[in-house]
Order: C-alpha cells, then structure tokens, then sequence
C-alpha cells in the first residue's frame, strides 16, 4: 500500500539539493488553478458583500448562514452545551498553548548607536486580525486556540474568526459554524464569529463587507492566518498585500526519521494518525532500517484498516505523497528530512534529542517516543498551524511574532548626526541623491550666513 523508495549510496549521494528535493514524494498542490476558481468569487464578495457570502454559503456549504456574524446569544449557548469533559480539555489546551506563546512575547529594544544617537525597535501589535477555521473532514476547535492565543497574546485588539457554516447542525445552531468551534470561541472570549468559509471568507476578511443598504458586516482586516483547504490558500495568495497572510498551508504531512531502536508500533501510528486529515496528506518514513521499515509497512496493513477513517487513511498512505524511502544512515536520512522539509518531523533515533538539532528544515520537530504529533496537534503547548509543502525551509510555525511588526524608532541628537552628517552626505551623493545630503546638511547651516553667502 505505501511505496518505497531506496535512496541507499549512490542514489542519494548522486543527487544535488534539487534532485533530491525532486525525488520525495509530494502532493499535487495546484495552487494555480484554484486561483482560476477564486478569482470570480474574491470578485464578487468585493461587489456584492453580504448577498454573496449569503450565496456562496448556500453554494459551497450547502447552508444558508442564519446570520453571518454568529449572535452573541448563541456563542454563549454554544459554550454552556459543551460536553463538560471537552471543555476541560479544551481549558488544559488553551493554558498549555498560552504559557508557551506568553514566552515569545517580545520587548521592545533600544540601541545606543552612539553618543546622542539610538534606534529603538518596537514590536507593534496588528490592529486587526482575520483568523479561519477550517471545517470539511474534521471540526478544528483546536485551530481557534493554536490561532487566537498567539493573537491575544502579541496584544491585537481586535480578531474575527470565521468558519464554514455546517449543513448538519440543527436547531439554535442551524446556519452556523459547528458548535465546538463556536464554544472554543466564546471560552477565548473571542465575541466576533463569522458563519463564513473557504475563499469567500479570505475575501470577506480583505475588502470587508456590507448589506446593500450600507450596513457594516464585518470591516476589513489587516492580516489573515489560519489553515483551510486550497481555496483558501489561493485566496490568501490572491489577496496577499492588501492583507497580510501567515505560510500557505497545504495538506498536513508528517515525516518520520527512524533507526533500528524505533517501535513499529508508534511509527505506523503516528503515520496514520495524520494520513486520518485528508486524502492528499503526507506520511513519510525515511529510516536506514530495512527491519523497521517491514514492520511498518506490516503494522501500517492492520491499523490502517482497523482504523474509523479507514479510507481516507488507506488513500493518503497509497497515494504519491506517501512513502517509506530507504538510506545508509541516520546522517544521510537527516539530509533527506532537511530536503523534504516536513510540516511535522519526528525523531526516533538512538540519539533522538541530538539528532532533532541537527535538523534545519521542519514546521516542528516531535523527539522521541513520547512526543507525537498529535501531543503537538492539541496539548503539547505547540503551535499546530505549520508551513507544509517544503515551505519550512524559509517560514515559521504561527506565532505570537505572526501578530506582531516592529517598527525602527530612529532619535539622534544635534551632535550624534553631525557626527555622522559626512557619511549619509557622501553614500547620497554616490547614489546621485543628492537632495538627501542637502537635509542633513541644511540641519547644520545658519540661514543668515547662507544667505549672506558665508
Ligand atoms: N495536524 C494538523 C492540526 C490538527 N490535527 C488539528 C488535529 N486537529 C495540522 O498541523
Ligand atoms: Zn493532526
């Protein structure tokens, strides 16, 4: 069911950086063409507002959101509904993630460049955020809470959140969002839900939107994060500039760097487990044990199987993303996990702790045998919304840094740009600018003695 691909001597070490990266497994991700379908529709929300994301939801969602800005009345039902064994561990989720993101909050810093002269950076909160929930497959409550605590925490004033409107729920929460999404929003206190999704959410958050008669809806945001399916993440890259947008997130993937000390048992789990999201996620097994990698592949025959989604598990773990591929060694393995770059990377090594800081390109990285991804997913304090496709090679996980600018706070005294007056003076003129001399030099000229013609 799941391929193999021997990447053992020569096959690996024939190979430069982008051969390599070309010979992993990897989903058919074609942004392109969803933009194709996204462009009309970013096209009518800017139009239409209202009367369009109240179209498109009955379109795409099969649902007629009741209201799209879900009442606070029904937030608050949401909240007190919730099985009481959800909201326990929804609280145990939300402090974990809330103590880890409260450590990356940054203070401001001030460099004395010289006597008299100082830059301060200062980190700036975004004013106001559009965070997506995805629904589809699965309900996300964990996605509120991996998006909205790093938002809260970096201090943005103002977060909408919006998620597809379910065709299934029924009575209060009719035409709205899934109920535990709703109940997570409301136990961060989170007071503006949207029974919005896909594309027509991303557009909705840029150019905002109004009832015919002029009512605001929902006013437009500054940045948009959040995982969702490929329309939302051509709609991100669509739009991308008007807004800000996080990493476009693609289907999950889970890679695995294996030796011969690694349980079959908890690797094949730990495949499936994110195989379980979607028919185009990515399990990937790199491991220099031929051992290991039949007994996974046996375990991953039975579990799969065994399993609720079995389906969905069975097409994702057969599919072209998804593979075990053979090396020599956990070394060339590690060149292999830097080169595939995986959204989420598990060690289970002899020496897991050492070689996970070798690593260079992961979304996160899961040591040994009792840090699953699904530990990461939920509770471990981590945030789940990771860069996929390759992309962790140059972008980060959400954090609270995704919430916050920082802006240079230039002060220099009389004395500390005189000091420094030679320097702008002689790079503006190497540049034929000279207009940016003539103003520090105009700092420093009396006007009676320039008019004099001292
Ligand atoms: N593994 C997903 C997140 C998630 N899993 C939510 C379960 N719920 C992407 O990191
Ligand atoms: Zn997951």
């Amino acid at each position: 069911m799941i391929s193999r691909r021997d990447l053992r001597g020569s096959a690996l070490t024939s190979l430069d950086a982008r051969g390599l990266r070309d010979a992993l497994p990897r989903a058919q991700f074609d942004i392109e063409a969803a933009l194709d379908v996204v462009r009309p529709l970013c096209e009518q929300v800017r139009h239409d507002g209202a009367d369009a994301l109240r179209e498109l939801g009955e379109r795409f969602d099969k649902v007629r959101p009741t209201h799209l800005r879900v009442p606070a009345e029904v937030l608050a039902a949401a909240e007190a509904q919730l099985d009481p064994a959800i909201k326990d561990a929804l609280v145990e989720a939300i402090r974990r993630v809330r103590i880890v993101h409260a450590a990356q909050a940054r203070e401001d810093v001030t460099t004395q460049v010289s006597d008299g002269g100082s830059v301060t950076e200062r980190w700036i909160p975004v004013e106001r955020v559009g965070l997506y929930v995805p629904g589809g497959l699965a309900v996300y409550p964990s996605s509120v809470v991996m998006n909205v605590v790093p938002a809260q925490v970096a201090g943005v004033d103002s977060v909408a959140v919006a998620s597809p409107p379910q065709a299934q729920n029924t009575g209060e929460f009719a035409g709205y969002p899934h109920p535990t999404i709703l109940a997570a929003c409301s136990l961060l206190g989170v007071d503006e839900v949207y029974a919005v999704g896909g594309a027509q959410a991303v557009a909705m958050f840029a150019y905002g939107a109004r009832e015919k008669d002029g009512t605001s809806v929902c006013e437009p945001v500054d940045l948009v994060t959040g995982p969702g399916n490929i329309y939302v993440a051509a709609a991100k890259r669509l739009l991308k500039g008007l807004i800000g947008i996080d990493a476009e997130a693609g289907p999950t993937e889970i890679g695995i760097l294996a030796d011969d000390t690694a349980d079959a048992e908890h690797v094949a789990a730990d495949l499936i487990s994110q195989a379980e999201h979607d028919n185009l996620a990515a399990s990937v097994l790199v491991t220099d044990s031929t051992r290991l990698a039949d007994d996974v592949e046996a375990a991953l025959e039975r579990r799969a199987r065994a399993t609720k989604h079995s389906e969905r598990v069975l097409t994702a773990l057969g599919g072209p993303q998804s593979a075990i591929v053979l090396v020599d060694d956990v070394t060339a393995g590690l060149r292999v996990v830097d080169a595939y770059g995986a959204e989420h990377l598990e060690i289970h090594t002899a020496n897991s702790r050492e070689d996970a800081l070798r690593v260079r390109n992961a979304g996160a990285i899961f040591v040994g045998t009792y840090s699953p991804v699904s530990l990461g997913d939920y509770a471990a304090g981590s945030n789940h919304v990771l860069p996929t496709g390759g992309c962790a090679c140059h972008s980060s996980g959400l954090s609270v840094q995704s919430f916050l600018k920082g802006v240079h706070i230039v002060d220099y005294s009389r004395d500390a740009l005189a000091e420094v007056a030679d320097v702008v003076v002689t790079l503006a003129n190497a540049e034929d600018l000279p207009a940016h001399g003539e103003a520090v030099t105009a700092r420093f000229e009396r006007r009676d003695e320039a008019e004099a013609g001292t």
